[in-house]
């Protein structure tokens, strides 16, 4: 083995995310009873639903579901977002989408750091949510002050991490031997310290301005908060929880059960409380400290992802929630009964067959050549260019793009079903995805751009490979 060749950022990645699985593994029992049910379901939605084991047996799209995770961090300055952006870029992780979460009454706003190119995809989606405490948010004064300074005072990052990401920087990857040690140091940031690094009665401060403010500004690092493996059914998925031990959230997040699934659905867990220990005041607290607490920082998600919509096709989504959502209520608790029900009536309205998504344009699609299709390829002549007359001679087939994302309804969901029952602060703002950026140092990539992208390339290799084909 060459010891100074550089390794391809899907591989760190890979790597990475093998670590994490690993480390949520032993940090959150739950979590591996949750990968064991989901294999189950996986393979007997496998071995019952021949489309399924089309796509899935054996090929590439299984390997890729076998380790397909996603994970969630929350960070609290611009410094630390700026610096997180640099880490996830040496794995092949960029900014993708802005996701305003106040409008759920959670102070942050978010991105997902996610391959781009359908085959880093392919090789291994890893994706990590990424949310930044909005401070601003905080109203009272002296507590936001408060929160800032106990965040300017901390580091997230390991030296041996920053300095890794300086040497990729500039060599413009890493070997072999310098990516095992990143991955290693980069997993520091994301544990779990149950030692609290303010006293007791900040951190209650804190948690009474609201829940994820005490979460995001009272430890070490941003403890990786849960990691979700994606299933082929759901609902499978759900239902099997209670025989583990596990107690699902009511409602799974989402567009209902379909013959074609489209986005993504979602449902969660909570983490039991953890224990934490508060160090003896040091802040003017007196007399506090030194004590043991608990804290609900993680949980655990499972998610079904469907096929990524084009921006009519995601309008129709969002017109279709919203008139459930009206139905179901002012969110007082009384929305689950019937919302199962209430999600299928509505969403009757969203066409349900592959063909019909695709010819009224409301979802993305790759095309591929059909057999025919690769013999009829590389002789003179020209076919029609339409894609339409060309899937209906048999020489195109065209196959849905997965949905690689995040909805901010859901995890608007996910966040209030895990900050603990009823609070339901608002504190609504206005979206603030330039100021985002300018902490991030990058603006984010438009999400529906990279799959328009990734459709068009795939229908110019299609269309240039039947441009100059003989029809006999
Ligand atoms: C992130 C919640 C969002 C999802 O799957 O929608 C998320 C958080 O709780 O920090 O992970
Ligand atoms: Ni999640």
């Amino acid at each position: 083995m060459n010891h100074t060749a550089l390794l391809s950022p899907d591989e760190i990645r890979s790597r990475f995310s093998a670590l994490m699985s690993e480390m949520y593994r032993q940090e959150v029992p739950q979590y591996g009873t949750l990968l064991t049910l989901v294999d189950e379901v996986n393979e007997a939605a496998v071995a019952r639903d021949g489309a399924l084991r089309a796509q899935f047996e054996g090929g590439p799209e299984r390997a890729r579901l076998d380790v397909e995770r996603h994970g969630a961090i929350r960070l609290g300055t611009a410094q630390e977002l700026h610096t997180m952006r640099r880490i996830f870029a040496v794995m092949g992780m960029e900014p993708v989408g802005y996701y305003d979460l106040s409008v759920a009454g959670v102070p942050v706003h978010s991105t997902a750091f996610r391959p781009v190119e359908p085959a880093a995809l392919a090789r291994n989606p890893f994706r990590v949510f990424t949310s930044l405490l909005r401070l601003e948010l905080i109203a009272d004064e002296a507590l936001r002050e408060t929160a800032a300074g106990i965040l300017r005072g901390r580091h997230i990052f390991t030296p041996r991490a920053l300095a890794l990401v300086g040497r990729c920087e500039a060599v413009g990857g890493l070997t072999s031997d310098e990516a095992d040690a990143f991955v290693c140091e980069v997993r520091e940031t994301f544990r779990w310290h149950r030692q609290a690094t303010v006293s007791a009665a900040t951190y209650q401060q804190l948690h009474d301005a609201h829940r994820l403010i005490a979460d995001v500004v009272c430890f070490k690092g941003p403890h990786i908060n849960h990691l979700t493996p994606r299933t082929l059914d759901i609902d499978a998925v759900q239902a099997g929880m209670p025989q583990h031990g596990i107690t699902p959230k009511d409602v799974i997040e989402g567009p209902p059960p379909r013959r074609v699934p489209i986005l993504l659905r979602q449902t969660s867990f909570k983490a039991l409380d953890e224990p934490v220990l508060f160090p003896e005041a040091r802040d003017g607290n007196a007399g506090t400290g030194g004590q043991m607490g608990t804290h609900t920082a993680r949980f655990g998600e499972i998610e079904q992802r469907g096929m990524a919509l084009t921006r009519k096709g995601r309008a129709l989504y969002d017109a279709l929630l919203q008139r459930v959502r009206q139905a179901d209520g002012d969110g007082s608790g009384g929305e689950t009964q019937g919302h199962e029900q209430r999600l299928a009536q509505v969403f009757a309205a969203f066409p349900d067959d592959m063909d019909d998504l695709r010819r009224q344009g409301l979802g993305f699609f790759r095309y591929r050549l059909t057999p025919l299709g690769e013999q009829a390829s590389g002789g003179a002549g020209m076919v029609s260019q339409d894609i339409e007359a060309l899937i209906g001679a048999g020489l195109v087939q065209a196959e849905p793009l997965i949905y690689e994302d995040f909805l901010p309804v859901s995890a608007a969901g996910i966040f209030q079903s895990n900050l603990g029952g009823t609070q339901r602060k608002t504190c609504s703002a206005q979206a603030a995805q330039a100021a985002f950026e300018a902490a991030l140092g990058a603006p984010v990539h438009d999400e529906v751009a990279l799959y328009e992208a990734a459709e068009r390339a795939s229908l110019a290799v299609v269309k240039a490979a039947l441009s100059d084909a003989v029809v006999e």
